[in-house]
């Protein structure tokens, strides 16, 4: 099979540059090796940039994230036995949206479809061969049958798991690797909200987060051990543990059934560059954060807005320069954004070993910083809604 370019993985990487490329009459095949049910039924992501709401509005995606979608003026910090305010909108003009990553996932899907784009489902990719060429090829298999799709480019949009990223010669990509000492136990639950906002907790029990998904969906998540087992957390230990890290947000939980319950491990990892030949890597394939500051798929997002970019360039007008500057452009947002959520990870955690409580001291006084000082909270605020150019 042939096509312009091949893109692995249907996540919000693939399925965002699959539209952008679709609407300059730029062909594409994207293969995801799940089925469409579980990718549109994958909980993840929460928090959409503003960015990322204008980008999927302005190219005809957004009309259910609109209706369906909280946008947001303002997060809590929960510290000293209180909540304090971060007025986003107030000190940046912008606003954040609360919108489930599996519902950006299901409108990019229904869009292509609808609109005669293809999506191979339950299609792995196995190989990327002869990615210096210009014909480059991913061998894929499918109800056990190998087949090969030839294309211009290939777009690693395969997350951090996927087969793109490790198909790059060894000794092409210098690593930046770093694993933090928990991870967050996430919970997708019946019941309404407790507050109105997204509320961090700085707590000696450990960080807890309460968001949502709906005014009937709420999206908690507790600091747990890196291995931590889900038997060692029945669902009333749960609401207990994040009741007792969530009190001094002023908003009693109201414990509800759980949906949904998953470990998610906490990395700030990055690859450079971002490309080795015409394989081009984007989103969780290239780079990962921790969640703490609510980047992962805004960053994904923002990738393949470059990538598509390039590659209309190339096709329309011959260009070189954009294609060769693609990691470039990207890594200094990234950086910029892992920067940023290892410092709201790091400012928010309990740290093993901190007995003496230096670190959290340390914490308290940066928490304090940053909800006194208008300077360092509108630092904070820019950074959350995303920062219009790095
Ligand atoms: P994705 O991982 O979303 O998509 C990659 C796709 O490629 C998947 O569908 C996969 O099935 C497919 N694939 C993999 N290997 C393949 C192969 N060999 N062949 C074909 N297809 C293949 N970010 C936030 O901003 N806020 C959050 O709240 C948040 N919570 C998260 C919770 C969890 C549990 C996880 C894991 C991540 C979370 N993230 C969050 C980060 C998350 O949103 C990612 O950044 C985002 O999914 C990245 O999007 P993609 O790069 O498109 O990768
Ligand atoms: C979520 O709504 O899932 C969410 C919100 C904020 C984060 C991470 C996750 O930092």
């Amino acid at each position: 099979m042939r096509t312009q370019v091949a893109i692995v993985g249907a996540g919000p990487a693939g399925l965002v540059l699959a539209h952008l490329l679709a609407r300059q009459g730029i062909e594409s095949v994207v293969l995801e090796s799940r089925s469409r049910a579980y990718v549109e039924a994958r909980v993840r992501a929460g928090v959409l940039e503003q960015g990322t709401v204008d980008l999927l509005c302005s190219t005809g995606v957004g009309e259910r994230l609109m209706r369906e979608g909280l946008v947001h003026h303002g997060i809590n910090l929960l510290f000293d036995g209180a909540a304090h305010r971060i007025p986003l909108t107030e000190l940046t003009g912008r606003v954040i949206m609360v919108y489930g990553q599996q519902e950006v996932v299901k409108d990019l899907i229904r869009a292509r479809l609808e609109a005669g784009g293809q999506i191979i489902f339950e299609a792995e990719a196995v190989a990327i061969e002869e990615m210096t060429s210009e014909r480059p090829r991913v061998r894929y298999r499918q109800n056990g049958v190998e087949a090969v799709l030839e294309a211009d480019f290939v777009a690693g949009c395969d997350g951090f798991w996927g087969v793109c990223r490790p198909s790059i010669p060894v000794g092409v990509l210098t690593v930046y690797d770093k694993q933090y000492p928990f991870a967050w136990l996430g919970i997708l639950a019946q019941t309404p909200p407790a507050g109105p906002e997204v509320m961090y907790a700085h707590n000696e029990r450990g960080f807890a987060l309460h968001s949502m998904r709906s005014p009937q969906i709420s999206r908690l998540y507790l600091q747990c051990e890196p291995d931590e087992s889900l038997d060692a957390w029945p669902d009333d230990r749960i609401w207990e543990e994040l009741g007792l890290r969530l009190a001094s947000g002023g908003h009693p939980l109201t414990p509800g059934p759980i949906l949904e319950k998953g470990v998610t491990a906490m990395r700030s990892y990055v690859v450079e560059p971002m490309q080795h030949g015409r394989l081009f890597l984007a989103g969780d394939a290239a780079h990962i954060v921790p969640p703490t500051g609510a980047k992962g798929m805004n960053l994904a997002i923002a990738d393949v807005k470059v990538l598509a970019e390039a590659m209309i360039g190339w096709y329309q007008a011959g260009r070189t320069d954009l294609l060769d500057g693609y990691s470039e452009a990207c890594l200094r947002r990234v950086w910029r954004a892992e920067h940023f959520s290892w410092w709201m990870t790091s400012m928010l955690h309990r740290f093993p070993g901190d007995d003496a409580g230096f670190d959290q001291r340390i914490q308290l006084s940066q928490l304090r910083y940053v909800v006194s000082s208008h300077a360092a909270a509108t630092s904070l605020a820019e950074n959350y809604v995303g920062l219009e150019s790095v």
